[in-house]
């Protein structure tokens, strides 16, 4: 049994790791939310505590209670919502980060053995300087281009680096080295999309926003361009991405955060995958020029060699695969439209 802590576990990434952790078996789960579990999630956990990340006693009583071989630190201000809170932004991503690496390396400090600590990162820790260079910039590679423009790409690129000083330079200077360390894996994801939740805050969301107003039979407003172009991943692979590097052999692992995609379409193959499926659906494009400017920054492919050679890492969606077996199932059952 190993015992995993997951943050942020109400979140669309949480909902399904949770399932996917049950399946596996094998698993106790205390699962961290700032809001009490949706039906169905609390039957998943062993233990959930509503609370807060920044709420140092409380991650100190938890470490205190169980001795975690694995975090999952999935709680995160998206990028919409954390330009509109920027300071905010910071306290949770960057100092929630801090809190729950703290927990990691003290805890594995107490047991004398390595702790775990999968963090989701993102492409929006990545800033192509303009539309010009994003297109001839194409499969952007994990060293490449890392200027981000956001307050959220900011906060993911220095917490990939305090995960890999707290996994390799952590007190450093002390006299002894004690044996336990933190084993921190990090995974740079393209936007999600999920059949079964609707993310908040995010400037990926316009994906998902068009395939779940679609399926209510409501007309969307699309906030970006029609060629806006970047790279997006389904659910069940995301979660497959995060299970398959945690149980990578740290012996495979070449470097601190990877790179995963699935595919790249234009907003305009998006539309039509949908449109497809809905014919009657009404969506207009509508660009939000300043939610625009940070999309053009983003690549509109990234690289994943590195995690498919040194763990093994492949989707099971492509886009068609991902529309007809996974999301437009996924939203009929979900909204029971036709
Ligand atoms: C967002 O849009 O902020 C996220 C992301 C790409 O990390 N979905």
């Amino acid at each position: 049994m190993a015992t995993v802590l997951i943050t942020g576990a109400n979140g669309e990434i949480g909902h399904g790791l949770l399932q996917a952790l049950a399946q596996q078996g094998g698993h106790r789960v205390v699962a961290l939310d700032l809001h009490a579990p949706d039906d169905g999630v609390k039957s998943l956990c062993h233990r959930f505590v509503v609370g807060d990340i920044l709420d140092v006693p409380l991650l100190r009583a938890l470490a205190a209670e169980h001795d975690f071989d694995l975090v999952f630190h999935l709680a995160a201000l998206l990028s919409t919502k954390s330009e509109r809170e920027p300071t905010l932004a910071h306290q949770v991503n960057v100092n929630g980060t801090l809190n729950l690496l703290e927990l990691a390396v003290s805890l594995a400090r107490r047991l004398g053995r390595s702790v775990k600590f999968l963090y989701p990162s993102s492409i929006a820790v990545y800033g192509l300087p303009d539309p010009e260079s994003k297109r001839r910039a194409g499969r952007v590679g994990e060293d490449d281009f890392l200027t981000p423009r956001t307050m959220y790409g900011i906060n993911k690129l220095y917490c990939e680096q305090l995960g890999r000083y707290y996994a390799l330079f952590y007190r450093q200077l002390d006299a002894e080295t004690p044996r336990g360390r933190v084993d921190f894996r990090g995974i740079r994801f393209p936007g999600l999309i999920s059949a079964v939740t609707v993310p908040t805050g995010g400037t990926s969301d316009f994906a998902p926003e068009m395939l779940h107003h679609a399926a209510q039979g409501q007309p969307y407003a699309c906030f970006v361009r029609p060629d806006t172009r970047i790279p997006f991943m389904a659910m069940p692979d995301a979660v497959k991405a995060l299970i398959g590097l945690a149980d990578a052999p740290p012996e495979r692992l070449s470097r601190p955060v990877y790179n995963v995609t699935s595919f790249s379409p234009a907003a305009t193959e998006l539309e039509a995958r949908v449109r497809a499926a809905f014919p009657d659906w009404r969506m207009t494009y509508e660009p939000d020029l300043k939610r625009q400017a940070i999309l053009d920054s983003w690549p509109e492919d990234t690289d994943d060699s590195a995690a498919r050679s040194d763990w093994g890492w492949e989707p099971d969606y492509g886009l068609e695969r991902a529309f007809d077996e996974y999301l437009l199932p996924g939203v009929r059952r979900r909204y029971g439209s036709a």
